[in-house]
């Protein structure tokens, strides 16, 4: 037992599918055994996690009869009772069913679109009825490869039909329930829509119900597009639409490689830490800590564990770091925002006179030019925090 060894207090979850991945890719079929939901369970809770999230058909296998499913269910509510584990979040599985292969709520088949609205239905109730609270949408077959098949502008709107009828089925049930969309520019379909988190947020904007629904931002899909991750969670904070969150790794311009939390990247991992902490001084992040990554596929069992243990120690190594670069004083001198009495008023709230008196500052842009702002010193610092030389 150490200082980074989890605790309930830190929220972390895991997805059934995500230690229960059992390492089949395109190339290779498993190497690990299917592990029962009610022993993840209580592997999870050993490890030291606080919740757990699933697909419906991570739990309750598609096609099963209602009473196969009620058996199912009874069993895992037994198991998170005995090891004080939660649901935080559910999700549907709408991708893997070849019904899916031309998309769930944006197919041109209507039959299709019916059957994807059904099955979010009850994942839904299930999920409500697991305790969840927040239900992620993730459209990984919301897509197209021969892309003159549908307007994506229909796509677009078949998305937010499916959304505000959804939204409008959680209301009529009184369920106590938020959606969190999750975007991916591309993997399993050739390009997706809504790319990236960027896009979900306007997206979001247009819905009926657009207070219950937030965004699931992933580090590997952010990672794909090319693009920084801690930016597109900060717009999201800012706009209070923080839903859920997919803690992962991946090397820039690969596949979707779901890695463990931390092991690629670990300065963009160390200001992720630092943003969803608020050690800056800002908003913390309250929602769970989910990570949707799983164990290479050299691993056996005992590896999978390794893996799970590593995602939280490693977050909360970030965080005792970030926690000490954010204190040390040099680092604080460095980001100290600059105050300029004269100036700062006028820069918000248009008025006239604001407008005016800007005009007339005497702003040389040359001498402002000149100064370095040693971001270079400022870099190194956060270098040295994180190598664990300083702090
Ligand atoms: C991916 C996605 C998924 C989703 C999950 C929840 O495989 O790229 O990240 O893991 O997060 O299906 O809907
Ligand atoms: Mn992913
Ligand atoms: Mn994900």
């Amino acid at each position: 037992m150490d200082a980074f060894n989890p605790t309930k207090d830190d929220r972390f979850t895991f997805g059934l599918w995500t230690v229960g991945n059992t390492g089949r890719d395109p190339f290779g079929d498993a190497v690990r055994k299917p592990l029962a939901p009610p022993y993840v369970v209580k592997k999870l809770a050993e490890c030291g996690a606080w919740g757990v999230n699933l697909h419906d058909n991570d739990l309750v296998p598609f096609g099963s009869s209602a009473a196969t499913r009620d058996a199912i269910v009874r069993d895992f509510k037994a198991a998170l009772s005995d090891h004080g584990m939660c649901v935080p979040m559910a999700t549907t599985n709408l991708f893997g069913h070849p019904i899916f292969k031309d998309g769930a709520f944006s197919s041109n088949d209507p039959k299709v679109r019916a059957f994807a609205l059904k099955k979010t239905m009850d994942a839904i109730d299930l999920g409500v009825e697991l305790g969840a609270k927040i239900y992620v949408f993730w459209g990984g077959r919301e897509g197209a490869e021969a892309d003159a098949c549908r307007d994506p502008r229909v796509a677009i709107q078949r998305m937010r039909d499916a959304l505000d009828f959804l939204c409008g089925y959680v209301r009529d049930q009184n369920y106590d329930l938020k959606f969190a969309l999750e975007a991916k520019p591309n993997e399993p379909r050739g390009d997706i829509y809504f790319p990236t988190t960027g896009h979900m947020l306007h997206f979001i904007e247009t819905l009926h119900h657009k207070d219950m629904v937030g965004v699931n931002p992933e580090v590997a899909h952010e990672n794909m597009a090319g693009l920084p991750f801690q930016h597109a969670v900060a717009q999201a904070m800012e706009a209070g639409k923080l839903f859920h969150i997919d803690l992962n790794a991946q090397k820039i311009g690969r596949y979707d490689q779901d890695l463990r939390f931390g092991s690629e990247d670990v300065k963009q991992a160390f200001l992720l830490v630092r943003l969803l902490e608020g050690t800056t001084g800002g908003p913390r992040y309250a929602g769970p800590r989910h990570f949707d990554a799983h164990a290479y596929r050299t691993e056996d069992e005992d590896g999978v564990w390794d893996f799970a243990r590593g995602c939280m120690r490693t977050y909360k190594i970030l965080k005792v770091r970030a926690q000490a670069f954010d204190a040390d004083p040099s680092v604080r001198e460095l980001i100290a925002p600059t105050k300029d009495p004269a100036i700062d008023p006028l820069l918000s709230g248009y008025t006239r006179d604001k407008a005016t008196k800007l005009r007339q500052l005497a702003i040389d842009p040359d001498a402002t030019a000149a100064r370095g702002l040693r971001y270079e010193r400022l870099d190194q610092l956060m270098m040295e925090h994180l190598l664990g030389v300083r702090g």
